[in-house]
């Protein structure tokens, strides 16, 4: 499957993440390299939906990225570096400090670019105006399955699974028969749909989705396009 060309001076060649495994901060940016659920709510919360599309979107370019983990105490890892907090980004040599400049950043950098430089179809806006609401509503519903799930409500599940089935049934809808939103190559939405579900895939809650709904099949076409994830171990 030939992927969609994209200008090359629009993409990052080389991504490090420098961080702690348990700083928030670090967390924050972890959620675009598509490691964890919980962070995911963070991103949502914090930086708008459309963002989750990078994880996959790196994957889905071949855009190499690296983790690195830094002794807290020692801090060997970044001693060449002025700035002595984490996260610290590296993106084709130029350093970003702080988390919240270096979401902006590689959203500039790499998402919006894409998303100024093509001319998006109408079909396009619509559904990432329309994922932005779902997302929101069903890290809401999760949110509310951790804190029922804590006091012991576990019937509140319903709701939150009933909200992603439904926005799976809506999206395999709009397919309408064909492999990808885009056609025969998945298009931005596609990338940002797909990275919102990559994370909670094989969770219980992403099982259950494939299980009860018709998206497995647009899901495992995603997973074969983009790929093996980018991320250098
Ligand atoms: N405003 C920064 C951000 O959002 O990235 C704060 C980063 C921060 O405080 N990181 C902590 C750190 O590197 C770890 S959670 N602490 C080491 C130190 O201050 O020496």
């Amino acid at each position: 499957l030939a992927k969609e060309p994209l200008p090359p001076e629009a993409l990052p060649r080389d991504v490090v993440l420098y961080q702690f495994e348990a700083c928030p901060f670090c967390n924050k940016v972890k959620v675009f390299f598509g490691r964890d659920f919980a962070e995911f709510f963070t991103l949502v919360s914090d930086t708008g939906v459309i963002l989750l599309a990078l994880p996959a979107f790196l994957d889905y370019y071949d855009i190499p990225y690296k983790v690195v983990e830094v002794n807290p105490l020692s801090k060997k890892e970044i001693k060449w570096s002025e700035y002595q907090k984490v996260p610290i980004v590296m993106i084709d040599g130029e350093q970003l400090n702080d988390s919240s400049v270096i979401i902006d950043k590689l959203a500039h950098k790499v998402l919006s670019k894409k998303i100024a430089e093509s001319t998006l179809e109408d079909e396009e806006t619509k559904w990432r105006r329309y994922l932005e609401k779902i997302s929101v509503k069903y890290a809401g519903a999760a949110a509310m399955y951790f804190v029922s799930k804590n006091l012991k409500k576990k019937y509140n599940i319903t709701d939150e699974r009933a909200a992603l089935y439904e926005a799976a049934e809506t999206w395999v809808d709009a397919l309408d028969g064909r492999e990808f939103l885009g056609g025969s190559k998945p298009n931005l939405a596609d990338l940002a749909v797909f990275g919102v579900l990559r994370p909670i895939r094989y969770l219980r809650s992403g099982k259950d989705m494939v299980e009860h709904t018709r998206i497995g099949e647009w899901y495992a076409s995603m997973e074969r396009a983009v790929g093996e994830p980018s991320r250098i171990k």
